[in-house]
């Protein structure tokens, strides 16, 4: 046996158990480790076995750091194989999380039993992958057709009542989980109970048109991704052929997965995501303020939506406006997005009603007294801003932590209005606020320590992915976005339509072009930010022209019907409009442009690689801690394709050196200053020569 498993003989029960903290995974002494005590067990006294396991969960999956290793023998197909293959009845017992190869391993025993708090999940595909032990060829013949379609291509796990009513696990204990399958163990056995495997279940009754369906909904949903069309593909092998015949179709598939780009990127990702939540130099065991109840100062849709996000967590929440009429307002929206919610069933009805329960409104900053967050989500006018906090200062008790949700603005100005700047940082929340997953995490200069490990882990509570910006314009996420959106614009000026500029983009897979954004986020965003400005400071007057000609005309953007395209007043989908290519060409033409053909590639180089550019000063600086911490803000804040693994990562699997050789082209052709090559770029790409 290994450390990371042990084997004991409880009565009449052997009980092998998997200690392989955090999650359990399946290393490779875990894999060895059960494959000698499955081995051993055959030939003892035991009647019966249990798997279980200790710490926080179940098997959360294989290792993934394995991954991208020279894989080592036992290889989870074969150790599942002899799981199955027992000659004495082997139960499973889950608590927590059985995820991936700890589902399939589960599903490769005989019988299952779990805690109902626990949870079951095929999450390979949001790692670029399929199940590769079995599980595509297990999940249809225990819980369906469409059931596993949707458990593997959405990846997303389910609680072990609803694995009970598919059939994927036989029964929900309560109390100590290990005793309860002990019990059971014995009792399967002395019931004479059948060694049950999964791979001998027929496959139940389904539609044959399903795979189809499957087919040409993923194709939208997960649009550019292999694994999830692979895994249509592996569940209809698994209908259509013997068990051995499907796995290998499984094998097949999940070795090209493994190998393909799009997995490596999602790999990256999930370990940057966890590694964003960490703080280099701050110690893990930092202090943290209690927070048990958030003031939010605006009712706009973004205090509207961080309020929601901080009631879903079961935290109360007193939203302040500057008068009945406005508080209203905000409470009617809140109102009308939680009915949204429960109307397409993501919230219970009662569950909605709860977490508006949590949410009051008042008028008056003497309402926050016994707040422990504050959050400003006031428009983005800096007087506005530094007054308001002047007024928190006053209005709140000493320890509570002033946070304002800036886009862009100082930070340092803002906690230089209070008498407490140490208190002060910003958190700077993504719109729709309840929905998007980011959260930037602002440390001003004089930010406390603890207030910033308060805010990382309160992140999490409530449900966003963290990660900590330094202070500049626009933090991490928006001082990218300009030089994105300045090509964007200049390929326009300088030939492309707005239809071949988006359409660039979203084949290449961002969610949205950015000419569609700049219309969903409205064009006086910009103009007015861009006014707000002493003129040299304005940027490139050739990228900004054709915007600031659309905001002075009223097209706003989708708000008013009309912007780059024309939006229809019921379906809002939008259209091209002759008029704004003509504005485009007399614009061009005022410049002393001459409009000509740009290949699609281009456009991606000369957007993705402004982004690359940015992101190297953006980390030089110190502004992000890492690369990977850009990647995960993209990936979450900005509709940055996932399984191109972030703009850094995509850079890296590009080539530095190629990036490089290209920003210099674009430097050469299109301006210096714009152009100039980071130096961390240009320190990178001479390293890899
Ligand atoms: C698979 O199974 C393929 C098979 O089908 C076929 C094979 C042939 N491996 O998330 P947390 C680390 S693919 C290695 O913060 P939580 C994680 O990096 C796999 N390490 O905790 C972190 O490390 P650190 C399918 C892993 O409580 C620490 O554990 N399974 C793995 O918020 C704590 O993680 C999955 O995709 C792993 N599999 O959430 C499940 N998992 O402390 C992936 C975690 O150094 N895991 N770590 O930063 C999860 O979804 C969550 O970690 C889980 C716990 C829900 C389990």
């Amino acid at each position: 046996m290994s450390q990371a498993v042990s084997y004991d003989i409880e009565g009449t029960v052997g009980v092998i158990t998997v200690a392989n903290p955090p999650v359990n995974a399946l290393s490779l002494a875990v894999r060895k480790g059960l494959l000698d005590a499955v081995s051993a067990a055959q030939d003892d006294a035991s009647e019966a076995l249990v798997i279980v396991c200790s710490g926080r969960t179940f098997i959360a999956g294989a290792d993934i750091t394995e991954f991208g290793k020279p894989p080592e023998e036992p290889f989870l197909p074969d150790l599942l194989d002899t799981i199955e293959a027992s000659k004495k009845i082997i139960v499973a017992a889950i608590h927590g999380t059985a995820l991936g190869g700890g589902l399939e391993t589960a599903l490769s025993a005989h019988y299952r039993c779990a805690l109902a708090s626990a949870q079951v999940g095929l999450p390979e595909v949001k790692l670029g992958l399929l199940p590769g032990a079995g599980g595509t060829q297990r999940t249809p013949r225990l819980a369906g057709v469409q059931a596993a379609l949707d458990l593997i291509t959405s990846g997303n796990p389910i609680g072990a009542p609803r694995a009970l009513e598919l059939g994927l696990i036989d029964k929900i204990v309560d109390g100590d989980l290990r005793k309860e399958a002990i019990a059971w163990a014995h009792e399967l056995h002395e019931q004479g109970a059948a060694i049950r495997k999964s791979s001998e279940q027929p496959v139940p009754a389904f539609d044959a048109g399903l795979f189809e369906g499957y087919r040409a909904t993923l194709a939208k949903r997960a649009r550019g991704q292999i694994a999830p069309q692979h895994i249509v593909a592996c569940v209809e092998a698994a209908t259509q052929r013997s068990f051995e015949d499907g796995l290998k179709v499984e094998r097949e598939l999940f070795l090209e997965c493994m190998a393909s780009t799009q997995s490596a990127a999602m790999r990256h990702l999930f370990f940057a995501e966890r590694q964003a939540a960490k703080i280099d130099g701050l110690p893990k065991d930092t202090p943290k303020r209690p927070v048990e109840s958030v003031g939010i100062i605006g009712g706009g849709t973004m205090g509207g939506g961080i309020a929601m996000s901080f009631a879903n967590a079961g935290i109360p929440v007193t939203l302040i406006e500057i008068d009945d009429d406005a508080l209203a307002r905000g409470l009617s929206i809140i109102d009308k997005n939680y009915g949204a919610s429960v109307k397409r069933g993501k919230l219970a009805p009662e569950q909605a009603s709860r977490c508006r329960e949590l949410i009051t409104g008042s008028t008056d900053y003497a309402s926050l007294t016994g707040a422990d967050l504050i959050i400003e989500a006031v428009f983005e006018d800096p007087a506005l801003k530094k007054a308001t906090f002047a007024r928190l200062d006053s209005a709140c008790k000493p320890g509570a932590i002033l946070a304002t949700n800036t886009s862009y603005q100082d930070v340092n100005e803002i906690a230089a209005a209070t008498k407490r700047p140490e208190d002060v940082i910003g958190l700077h929340f993504f719109s729709p606020a309840n929905i998007m997953k980011l959260l930037e995490v602002v440390r001003a200069e004089k930010t406390a320590d603890d207030v910033l490990a308060t805010c990382m882990s309160l992140a999490k509570t409530i449900r966003k992915v963290p990660v900590m910006s330094g202070v500049c314009y626009g933090f991490i996420g928006n001082r990218m976005l300009q030089p994105y959106f300045r090509e964007a614009q200049l390929c326009l000026i300088e030939g492309a339509t707005p239809d071949q500029v988006d359409n660039a983009m979203e084949e290449w897979g961002m969610a949205m072009g950015p000419i569609r954004v700049a219309d969903l986020a409205g064009i006086d965003v910009g103009y007015k930010a861009r006014q707000a400005l002493p003129e040299d400071e304005r940027g490139d007057p050739r990228a900004s022209r054709v915007p600031d000609v659309l905001a002075e005309m009223g097209r706003l953007g989708q708000k008013t019907g009309a912007g780059f395209y024309r939006y229809d007043p019921d379906t809002r989908k939008h259209s091209s409009d002759p008029a704004v290519i003509e504005i485009i060409e007399r614009e061009a033409a005022a410049f002393g442009i001459e409009r000509r053909d740009i290949p699609d590639d281009e456009i991606v180089d000369r957007l993705v690689y402004g982004l690359v550019n940015e992101g190297m000063r953006i980390v030089e600086e110190g502004i992000a801690q890492r690369p990977g911490d850009i990647d995960v803000v993209y990936v979450y804040g900005y509709g940055f394709p996932v399984w191109r693994g972030g703009p850094m990562h995509y850079a890296d699997a590009v080539g530095i050196r190629r990036v490089y050789e290209r920003v210099c082209e674009f430097q050469d052709r299109f301006g210096a200053e714009a152009w100039a090559p980071a130096p961390l770029l240009v320190q990178f790409a001479t390293e890899q020569v």
